[in-house]
């Protein structure tokens, strides 16, 4: 189902409840919502979306910390642009927030640096079958937007990745994620820039990687390099939302 922006004001403020919250951390840490994906993806979807807009998925403690959390999926972006970045620390890298906004952004990793922070010790499911628990830190996404203002007409983040799968396709074969308006403003939703208090390695998404704790660890795109606003989806890489969705994942990845 979709939410018009007056529903989904309404879930936010019904979500405000002790009930609700502790009837979604159920959801979220039962075994089975991982076991069987695609029947129970439904139901997951539903249940944060009426039940708990902001209800936030688990947070460990410190010494809950993974000693060796997997790198997965591109570990460095090929490509001279991608390379000058990290040759330079990214100096001169910056993120671009464009497309259904008032305002089109071009900011520094200093600029990101200093917006609204958060950190939080969550579990990263990856659907090969692993998970690893990190501390990420990064700029809440819901400040960014505001900051640019996003327009009326605005339903969905995009977020494009500086990596391709493919050398001799690389447009058609960038990845990209992108999320709904209630997963965009999130409490949890952050542009991760540090990983276990270190600055974010490149095999992580350096500079600058997406977390949204609720989702499965293909939402988790790294290396973003800009953000578009857009109203609908099937005009973007093969229109379901996603890399990995375009090749018949669950767009939405609800744990
Ligand atoms: N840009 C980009 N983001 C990506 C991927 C990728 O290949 N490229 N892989 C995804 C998958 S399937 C997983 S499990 C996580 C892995 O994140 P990690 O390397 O920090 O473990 O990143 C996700 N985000
Ligand atoms: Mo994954």
């Amino acid at each position: 189902m979709t939410l018009d922006r007056r529903n989904w004001l309404k879930g936010v403020g019904a979500a405000a409840t002790g009930l609700v919250l502790s009837a979604c951390d159920r959801i979220t840490q039962s075994p089975q919502a991982l076991g069987v994906l695609s029947a129970a993806e439904h139901l997951t979807q539903g249940a944060q979306r009426l039940i708990g807009a902001r209800a936030l998925a688990r947070e460990y403690r410190p010494e809950d910390i993974s000693p060796d959390f997997k790198a997965n999926g591109t570990l460095r972006p090929m490509g001279e642009a991608y390379q000058a970045h990290v040759a330079s620390s990214f100096a001169d890298w910056r993120l671009v927030v464009d497309g259904l906004v008032e305002r089109p952004l071009s900011l520094s990793l200093d600029q990101i640096r200093a917006l609204p922070a958060r950190s939080q010790i969550t579990r990263h499911d990856c659907v090969e079958g692993w998970s690893s628990i990190g501390k990420w830190t990064g700029a809440r996404l819901a400040p960014l937007l505001q900051q640019a203002g996003l327009r009326p007409e605005a339903r969905y983040i995009v977020l494009h990745c500086a990596d391709s799968y493919d050398s001799r396709h690389p447009e058609t074969s960038r990845y990209y994620e992108s999320l709904d308006l209630v997963d965009a403003v999130h409490p949890q939703t952050i542009l991760a820039y540090e990983m276990n208090d270190q600055t974010l390695p490149v095999a992580h998404g350096a500079p600058l990687r997406l977390r949204a704790e609720r989702h499965l660890g293909y939402k988790q795109a790294k290396y973003v390099m800009r953000l578009e606003a857009v109203d609908r989806l099937d005009h973007i890489g093969g229109g379901r939302g996603g890399y990995w969705e375009d090749r018949n994942y669950e767009r939405y990845a609800g744990i």
